[in-house]
């Protein structure tokens, strides 16, 4: 392993299976700024816009001393795959592992993948810079390593109370590929900004959250809920929209209004700049009143997301979500009220779910009428979290399943997938199971199978890439030969 300052290179993988898109890597630009304050050579690759080739070839180019990777849980088996690229080119080099995923599984990380020498567990800023300032590995605190055989892990990191002291994202550093992010918004026009021209930056002016729910590993990163001052953010944003002339965005805190004051600072001080922007921000329903929306309005918010989960208060205290319906209901009119959007964040199927308590939400979705709904159609059992605990005292799962090349679990063991399927869409059309009529059912059903069936097929012929490309091509060519003829009888008649 070698140390002292030299070169380091920051990589995001490659990984929109889940989303289908992207976003800056906020984590990996807040380490990048921090070292180059300290003047560390730093580079930064975004896998997700620049591909496998461009990883491989940076690492050949710049030869780097420190590889910081980051890694959320489904993105693991990249990751790693990137370490034994890293490892391959120069076996010298160190592989430093943080985010999510590491945080919380540092242990099997540890002992299962020689090519990752270090975890850092939590906030990375400090941690990092120690790492590649060559101080010892025992005198870090926040990191694990291995020694030997052992692994060590060393005392937490006390989190960062004054965010204000940390250097910006180093914004700069993916200045060339800023516009290749793609903007997701529900609309095209917001203020006069087109919002699908430019791209949308997400960026982050607290960390943490209040609550614990339970499927949320939120905690194990940020412990406490902290916000920076209004002038820094702003300074930040400032900073986006002069020098790159950003000006939609996405506020990727959990919870963004915890503190009023804060909230109300904040879009002061945007109006005050006279910044012309267009963002969007999460939320919980209990942290929000008619003034906070109005604000937020004025500064060029559009959406609101709500993590509602669920309408069932039987599941809403199950998952310690400790949400009153009543709360949301009042959250979403206020939002509207205040002239923005309301997008509903659900979970379909999590633990005690039934047909009775997805027809109470659905009736909650009647009643509110919020905009959006955001779902992954399934309660994932990810580390970390209470929910994780109880599956592994019900051997739902052990941690050897982050050992397989499956990207995550999917909590199953009242509904099967076809029918937490089915469970979404309902929710998505805001009709209830016990008003569907048997033909909506039909077409439903007749509609997931042939999807079922087109994605068998698609499996098998990408196991056979000779008979795929044939077929393509067959197909590629009675195509041309359709629109010929239709150019050619357009242009007959
Ligand atoms: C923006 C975001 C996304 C974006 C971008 C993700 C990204 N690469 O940053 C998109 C939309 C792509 C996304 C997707 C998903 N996300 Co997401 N996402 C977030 C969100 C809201 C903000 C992330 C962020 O920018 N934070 C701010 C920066 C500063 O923090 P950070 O990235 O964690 O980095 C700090 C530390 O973690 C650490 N660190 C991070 N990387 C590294 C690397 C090194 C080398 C070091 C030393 C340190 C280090 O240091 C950084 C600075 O302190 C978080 C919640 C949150 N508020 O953090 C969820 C969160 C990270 N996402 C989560 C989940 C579940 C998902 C999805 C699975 C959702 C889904 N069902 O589709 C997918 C998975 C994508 C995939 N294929 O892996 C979970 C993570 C769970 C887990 N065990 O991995 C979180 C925590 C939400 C939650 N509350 O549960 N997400
Ligand atoms: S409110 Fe949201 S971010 Fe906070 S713990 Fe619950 S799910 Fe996680």
């Amino acid at each position: 392993m070698r140390t002292g300052i030299k070169k380091v290179l920051l990589i995001n993988p490659p990984e929109t299976t889940q989303t289908g898109f992207t976003c800056p890597p906020i984590g990996l630009l807040y380490l990048a700024g921090t070292l180059r304050e300290k003047g560390i050579d730093v580079q930064l690759i975004d896998g997700c816009i620049k591909g496998w080739s461009a990883i491989r070839d940076r690492i050949k180019t710049y030869m780097p001393n420190f590889v910081g990777i980051t890694c959320l849980t489904p993105m693991r088996k990249k990751a790693l795959a990137i370490a034994r690229m890293v490892k391959d080119v120069d076996k010298n080099a160190t592989v430093v592992f943080g985010g999510v995923h590491p945080t919380i599984m540092y242990q099997q990380l540890l002992v299962h993948y020689d090519a990752v020498d270090i975890v850092v567990r939590g906030e990375g800023e400090i941690s990092f810079l120690q790492i590649a300032q060559g101080i010892d590995l025992d005198k870090i605190d926040g990191i694990a390593y291995r020694d030997g055989a052992k692994v060590i892990k060393n005392t937490d990191r006390h989190y960062v109370e004054n965010l204000d002291k940390l250097s910006f994202p180093a914004w700069d550093l993916i200045a060339d590929t800023l516009y290749e992010y793609p903007s997701t918004a529900p609309f095209r026009y917001y203020r006069g900004i087109d919002l699908y021209d430019g791209p949308r930056i997400s960026v982050i002016y607290s960390r943490g959250c209040i609550a614990h729910c339970d499927f949320c590993s939120s905690w194990w990163i940020w412990k406490g809920w902290r916000h920076r001052s209004a002038k820094n953010m702003v300074d930040e944003l400032e900073w986006l929209y002069e020098s790159f002339k950003i000006r939609h965005f996405w506020f990727a805190d959990d919870t963004l209004t915890v503190d009023k004051q804060a909230t109300l600072d904040l879009c002061d001080e945007i109006v005050k700049r006279r910044l012309h922007i267009a963002f969007f921000a999460t939320t919980r329903p209990d942290c929000v009143d008619l003034e906070i929306l109005e604000k937020l309005k004025q500064a060029g918010c559009y959406e609101i997301s709500y993590g509602i989960e669920t309408a069932s208060p039987k599941l809403l205290s199950r998952m310690k979500k400790e949400n009153d319906v009543r709360i949301s209901e009042r959250a979403i009119a206020l939002t509207k009220q205040a002239g923005l959007r309301v997008c509903a964040l659900l979970i379909v199927g999590s633990v005690g779910e039934t047909k009775e308590t997805i027809d109470e939400t659905v009736g909650f979705l009647q009643k509110t009428n919020p905009e959006g709904i955001g779902t992954v159609g399934g309660l994932w059992i990810l580390p970390g979290t209470g929910l994780y605990r109880y599956a592994k005292n019900r051997r739902i799962i052990d941690d050897s399943f982050w050992l397989s090349d499956e990207p995550y679990m999917i909590y199953t063991q009242e509904h099967s997938l076809r029918q937490l399927r089915f469970f979404t869409h309902t929710l998505k059309k805001r009709k209830k199971l016990s008003e569907m009529t048997i033909r909506h059912r039909v077409i439903y059903t007749l509609h997931t199978y042939m999807e079922e069936l087109t994605q068998k097929g698609l499996d098998i012929l990408n196991r056979y890439p000779i008979i795929k490309s044939v077929l393509k091509r067959f197909y590629q060519a009675i195509r041309h030969n359709v629109y010929r003829s239709i150019r050619f009888q357009k242009g007959s008649s």
